[in-house]
């Protein structure tokens, strides 16, 4: 995905900086052609990940919570490195309609016009969830044409509103168990399974043109869950169903090991004939960080990234936050966090080079 606006000071700095070092190099007699190494190595130093990602058509993005848009330190490299951006919090129901009717898309549309003063797109997240609904919705108690026209008006609005604005949405999020049967959430329990299908269809009703996505976590690579998400999207499929992509969150832990099959199930879904993205990547590890475990978190980081990258349909990954300084780790797993390519200085980490390496290698093969 190709910037189309960039804000005026990351131009500015770049082209003061750019004019500077010519000016520089030429006083000290330094115009002569460089090696073609070093010419490709400098090219490479200078691109960003999103822009690395461009070189083999994918895109490079990072989640950002609203909050974390007043650190302009972090926003500013946000809006710099990456070229798409997912709303942590703002786009689900509990934000979007804190009143059964009433909705308040301030928060997701802060997002969105950050995004694009800083020439990124937005994934939209998410329409659909068993966690952070209203408590209008969870403590109400409905029958099935009463929930299904909730979850109608719901989709319709939210979609409507973000025509045009978000390229793509996770439609349902987290539907699936671990072992391949249906999360018993509220639209399960009252609507049954075809909550699922009609959720696709009326968010397609709303806007025609954005990517519908199913998403959840523990699906990276293969096994019962992604088997089940498999299963799924084939009949969606076989039904006409909209349906246009797979997101694996790719919420990983060093002490779990690196999930079996990850090409192989990317490759899998592709066939299905849907694209498929890593939507929420991150890579944490038990406390404190030390240079053997940042290492294996570089290594997993370049394989995920590869893995994406041999697959066609692979069409972008997203990092979920960006640093160390700002992450949901921490709060949920006592004792566990450095999941991000960035540490808390907003320095590169190894996996930052790491991935780097394999959109390189990875745009090289074409
Ligand atoms: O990053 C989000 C965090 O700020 C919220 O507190 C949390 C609430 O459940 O949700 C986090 O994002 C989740 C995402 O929406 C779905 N996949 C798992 C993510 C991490 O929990």
């Amino acid at each position: 995905m190709r910037k189309t606006a960039r804000s005026p000071r990351s131009t500015r700095t770049r082209t003061a900086a750019g004019a500077a070092l010519a000016a520089t190099a030429l006083l000290l007699g330094l115009a002569a052609a460089p090696s073609a190494q070093a010419e490709a190595d400098g090219k490479h130093r200078a691109a960003t990940l999103d822009e690395l990602a461009q070189r083999s058509g994918r895109y490079f993005g990072s989640a950002v919570d609203n909050p974390e848009l007043a650190d302009t330190e972090y926003a500013d490299l946000l809006g710099r490195e990456f070229g798409t951006t997912t709303p942590g919090n703002t786009m689900k129901w509990e934000a979007t309609e804190p009143q059964r009717g009433v909705f308040d898309f301030t928060g997701g549309d802060e997002v969105i016009d950050f995004a694009r003063a800083n020439g990124m797109k937005v994934r939209g997240h998410t329409l659909l969830w068993h966690n952070q609904l209203p408590g209008w919705l969870t403590e109400g108690t409905w029958t099935k044409d009463e929930l299904r026209s909730i979850l109608k008006n719901h989709i319709t609005h939210v979609v409507k509103h973000y025509r045009g604005k978000v390229f793509a949405w996770d439609v349902a999020n987290e539907i699936m168990n671990e072992d391949g049967t249906y999360r018993e959430n509220i639209f399960y329990k009252t609507i049954g399974p075809g909550y699922i299908a009609d959720a696709l269809r009326w968010a397609r009703a709303a806007d025609p043109k954005v990517k519908l996505y199913l998403n959840d976590y523990n699906v990276d690579g293969l096994g019962a869950k992604s088997d089940a998400y498999y299963a799924l999207i084939k009949q969606l499929k076989a039904d006409r169903v909209p349906i246009d992509g797979f997101g694996l969150q790719g919420h990983l832990a060093l002490q779990y090991g690196l999930p079996a099959g990850i090409k192989e199930n990317l490759q899998r879904f592709a066939d299905l004939g849907v694209d498929v993205a890593f939507t929420e990547l991150d890579i944490r590890m038990q406390l404190p960080a030390d240079p053997a475990k940042l290492a294996e978190q570089a290594d997993w980081y370049g394989k995920v990234t590869s893995a994406c990258l041999e697959v066609k349909r692979c069409v972008g990954i997203t990092v979920w936050g960006y640093s160390d300084r700002h992450s949901w780790i921490p709060g949920v797993f006592e004792g566990e966090g450095a999941a991000l390519p960035f540490d808390e200085n907003l320095q590169h980490k190894p996996a930052y080079d790491a991935i780097r390496a394999a959109l390189i290698a990875g745009a090289k093969k074409g």
